[in-house]
């Protein structure tokens, strides 16, 4: 496909809008070409932006226009599943952003209908992998420069939780991000896992302020991941991988180092929109770039389904306060 993807965008919060911009803007193949809230303000506001998109209030009704190629779907994670299965029964490649599901057997279903149709059009939104400092960090640890990767360490600081979010949702939400980082920076696959955190309150014994876990990778290698939930000074998040002969790491914050009138300081990012803004751009770029090939790339649905998985393992041990094994099914073949 060499002419210009047409692209629909599915939800208008934060992470809609942004696509819709970079789709728009920094994107040349591609243009949005429809735009579905249940917010008709909103969308028209958004499709304003984007030059003219045509407003959509039914997400099927988008997945099956004519004139859309491809989908984003950015709307709230309980219709993830259901709307992936809806693009894939349509032939459309889709960009569905985290998670592919709100739990493993609905993440299974969607594998399920892709590997019945006989080829990938899943892309799940781990921005991640497009970031240029991780992407620094794991093209290091590959070199082996360092010798054999031996721990992943991965700390996730959000400027504040907006309540007290449940362990579920502090693992599910955000830390699930890791958990991919963890599997595509070491290309191993978690096996076990051991969760502790901290409680905002006594009385909320669920919530999760502060959550550390334990990976077990499968050749042996091991990894810790740790989220604040509730910094309260910024955004930050930083990698590592450590070698048999050194550590490579990116730099907590990516903004530059200031001194003025005997002082130095850097800014702290304010949220995730900010530190990886161009890791979505090149998110959308390759997705684009995959759709013209033909061919999809990037974290695909198997990665969006076993991220759950481990997911669902992380949350088991930190509410029964033990370790918890992760088991998988053999991957499909179309996964590679
Ligand atoms: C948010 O939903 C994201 O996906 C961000 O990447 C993550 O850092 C944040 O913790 C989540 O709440």
């Amino acid at each position: 496909m060499s002419r210009t993807v047409k692209v629909g965008i599915i939800g208008t919060g934060g992470m809609g809008a942004r696509h819709a911009s970079n789709l728009t803007y920094l994107v040349a193949a591609a243009e949005v070409a429809a735009i579905m809230d249940v917010d008709a303000a909103r969308a028209e506001e958004i499709a304003a932006r984007c030059g003219g998109a045509r407003i959509y209030t039914d997400a099927e009704q988008l997945i099956s226009a004519p004139e859309v190629d491809a989908v984003v779907i950015a709307a709230p994670n309980s219709f993830h599943a259901e709307l992936t299965r809806a693009c894939i029964a349509a032939g459309k490649p889709v960009l569905c952003e985290k998670p592919l599901a709100t739990g493993g057997e609905e993440a299974s279903g969607v594998i399920g209908a892709e590997v019945s149709g006989g080829r990938r059009l899943v892309q799940v939104g781990f921005m991640r992998q497009y970031d240029p400092a991780h992407v620094a960090v794991k093209r290091v640890s590959d070199s082996g420069a360092q010798g054999n990767a031996l721990v992943f360490r991965s700390v996730h600081i959000n400027p504040s939780s907006g309540g007290a979010p449940s362990l579920d949702d502090v693992i599910t939400g955000s830390l699930i991000h890791d958990i991919h980082s963890a599997r595509w920076m070491m290309e191993d696959e978690i096996v076990g896992v051991h969760t502790s955190y901290i409680p905002f309150s006594p009385d909320r014994p669920d919530s999760a302020r502060y959550v550390m876990i334990q990976l077990q990778f499968a050749s042996g290698a091991l990894g810790g991941l740790e989220c604040n939930a509730d910094a309260g000074y910024g955004y930050e998040i930083e990698v590592s991988i450590t070698g048999e002969t050194g550590v490579v790491h990116t730099s907590p914050l990516q903004s530059p180092v200031v001194r003025h009138s005997n002082a130095s300081g850097q800014w702290v990012e304010e949220d995730w929109l900010q530190r990886f803004n161009t890791a979505y751009v090149n998110e959308v770029q390759a997705w684009v770039q995959s759709i013209q090939d033909g061919e999809a790339t990037g974290p695909s649905a198997w990665d969006g389904y076993v991220s759950i998985v481990v997911a669902d393992a992380c949350i088991e041990s930190g509410l029964k306060g033990e370790p918890a094994a992760v088991r998988l099914p053999e991957r499909p073949g179309i996964y590679g």
